[in-house]
């Protein structure tokens, strides 16, 4: 495959066809993709400054006109913002005409989970790819910068209403950072990192509350599994995210971290939305291709002056960092390493409109998986940061006085009620957080409680039931973000005695749902990968845990780990961040099955 690194230089086009093309509407042409080689013919709908849109013509009813031209209006926005932060596609331009191609096509029954997705093959000619015995790969390259739509996304495959054009947008910046990535690294780019960056991009591109899906399947697998899930991975793995938790928790980690970068490194040169150029221009090489790995990564946080040895840096590692991220994660500080947003006056769990709920760990987990996890655990429940923490060792200590397990009670808990029967809420985490109240959400259909489509409006009043209601799902809001939701199941009933309090039915008692309202945007992608891994949502109750036997894999390292304590002024003030060890350096068994072309072999 090194036969396909060609002596390029960064910004240099490498035309692949005989003359320059100018493609107007109603222009036809033939595309290719993975699993249909035989081709379909698509004709251009819409043609802007940095872009053209195509549509396969055997499902032009699913685009018609009015959507076409609405979508047409915003990708331009995105693509200028995306180019402006990551940078140029002009080496990837291979048909020269100074646009990149988006064509909406249906996706063959193994893709057909994804929203979109980019390919590097399509950068590659079918000789190239015989040359380096990709022979099926040849067979269904564009030899162009294409990125591919899907004609159904994943609301019109559930049968929940039609296509759904919101999801386009943040998906565009998504999958077109990737073909940015591959434009400035020729491949040399770490899955992990190169999908943070993507995630940044739908930040950038001004579509980040598109996430709180993700955001919220990444505080449910906190809530559930006791840590902070892994994100830092080696090569060209990340989890398969339609298998579960693990996934849509990376795209969480993606969008969060790469806001964290930006976000710590504002006001430093080269730092702010420039940390991405950043990273890629850290390592070029003599032909001007950058890096997005760890590596490059730490050295441009070092050019910055962020990261580095002595008192003025932030950070001395990766480990250092990945630590750092965890405790914003934890502790939403206004400003500093343990603030997501590092902006006085803003609020500290609202991402670039992404509103993030606070994690609660109810127990820390025994063991931590490496690749970035991280645990929380009360000092004074276990005297010290005892957490399994692989190999390393707990070197760092931090105070907040911010409790991470929230528990609010309801009385009667659950069960039958009658119409006006109040309903007594209590927290003992309530009088800790700073500017808490409560927030109830009137929840009265089935649909209501499996989406969590109703409102939290603040309680201003004592709770009482009201006729026809099947639940209340309680937070708590505060200075520094919400709580994770409780709800509370009720009945009406036409026994007039008081005292029933019964918990023996209840229908949901407490146990945060995961209101997975499939509303992910950006389908599942591969950076550079020839066979698009998909994205589906995360289903509740899937299993949080997914090493299994992967852990054989974990490289074990030398790694700092973080404890926190309290002040010991309030009773849940003993925190102990114990966590971290091994961190990045986790290559799990389940790789990608194809490896892009190009990329370097790990
Ligand atoms: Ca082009």
């Amino acid at each position: 495959m090194s036969s396909l690194k060609q002596q390029i230089a960064a910004d240099e086009p490498r035309i692949t066809t005989a003359e320059k093309t100018d493609y107007q509407v109603g222009d036809s042409k033939t595309f290719r993709a993975a699993g249909r080689p035989e081709g379909f013919t698509a004709t251009a709908v819409a043609v802007g400054e940095l872009f053209t849109l195509w549509v396969v013509d055997a499902e032009s009813d699913m685009l018609p006109a009015d959507l076409v031209q609405r979508l047409a209006g915003k990708i331009d926005p995105v693509l200028r913002k995306v180019t402006d932060a990551f940078g140029s596609t002009v080496r990837v331009d291979l048909d020269g005409d100074g646009k990149t191609a988006f064509v909406f096509h249906r996706f063959p029954p193994e893709t057909e989970v994804l929203d979109g997705y980019f390919t590097s093959i399509d950068l590659y000619t079918p000789e190239q790819l015989t040359a380096a015995d990709l022979i099926e790969e040849a067979s269904y390259t564009n030899a162009m910068d294409v990125l591919h739509l899907n004609v159904l996304n994943r609301k019109s495959l559930e049968g929940v209403g039609e296509f759904d054009e919101s999801l386009v947008p943040p998906m565009i910046a998504h999958e077109f950072q990737h073909l940015v990535n591959f434009a400035q690294t020729d491949g040399s780019s770490e899955a992990w990192l190169n999908e943070a960056f993507s995630q940044a991009a739908v930040a950038i591109a001004g579509y980040g509350s598109t996430q709180k899906t993700r955001a919220q399947n990444l505080a449910v697998m906190v809530n559930l599994s006791g840590r902070i899930p892994p994100f830092v991975y080696e090569g060209s793995f990340v989890p398969d995210a339609s298998l579960g938790a693990g996934g849509t928790a990376v795209y969480a980690h993606g969008y969060l971290f790469s806001r964290y970068l930006a976000n710590q490194t504002r006001g430093l040169p080269g730092g702010g939305d420039s940390v991405y150029r950043s990273v890629f221009d850290a390592m070029r090489d003599e032909r001007g291709l950058g890096q997005c790995t760890s590596e490059s990564l730490m050295a441009a946080l070092d050019n910055i002056g962020y990261a580095g040895v002595g008192d003025d840096c932030a950070v001395a590692s990766l480990d250092d960092l990945a630590l750092g991220y965890a405790t914003a994660l934890f502790l939403r500080e206004e400003t500093g390493p343990h603030s997501l947003v590092n902006r006085a006056g803003s609020n500290p769990s609202i991402v670039d409109g992404l509103e993030v709920p606070l994690l609660s760990v109810p127990e820390p987990s025994k063991s931590l998986q490496g690749g970035g996890s991280a645990t929380i655990a009360s000092l004074a429940a276990s005297g010290a940061p005892g957490a399994n923490a692989g190999s390393g060792t707990q070197t760092k200590f931090a105070t907040s006085s911010l409790p991470v397990s929230y528990k609010i009670a309801a009385n009667p808990s659950s069960g039958p009620v009658k119409p006006g029967s109040q309903i007594a809420l209590s927290s003992p985490q309530l009088a800790s957080l700073p500017g808490a109240h409560y927030e109830v959400a009137t929840l009265t259909t089935y649909e209501q409680i499996l989406n969590l489509s109703a409102p939290f409006l603040p309680l201003e009043d004592p709770l009482l039931f009201e006729p026809g209601v099947l639940a209340y799902a309680v937070r708590i809001a505060s200075d520094r973000g919400t709580t994770p939701h409780t709800v509370f199941g009720f009945y009406e009933t036409a026994e007039p005695d008081e005292g029933e309090g019964d918990q023996g039915n209840d229908p949901s008692g407490g146990t945060p749902p995961s209101d997975d309202a499939g509303d992910a945007p950006s389908g599942g992608d591969q950076p550079s990968g020839g066979s698009p891994s998909s994205d589906g949502a995360q289903h509740p109750g899937s299993a949080p845990d997914d090493n299994g036997t992967d852990d054989a894999r974990i490289r074990q390292m030398p790694a700092k780990a973080l404890a926190a304590t309290g002040d010991g002024e309030a009773p849940i003030a003993a925190l102990a961040l114990a966590a971290a060890a091994s961190l990045c350096c986790m290559a799990l068994a389940r790789c990608a099955k194809k490896r892009s072309v190009g990329s370097p072999a790990r």
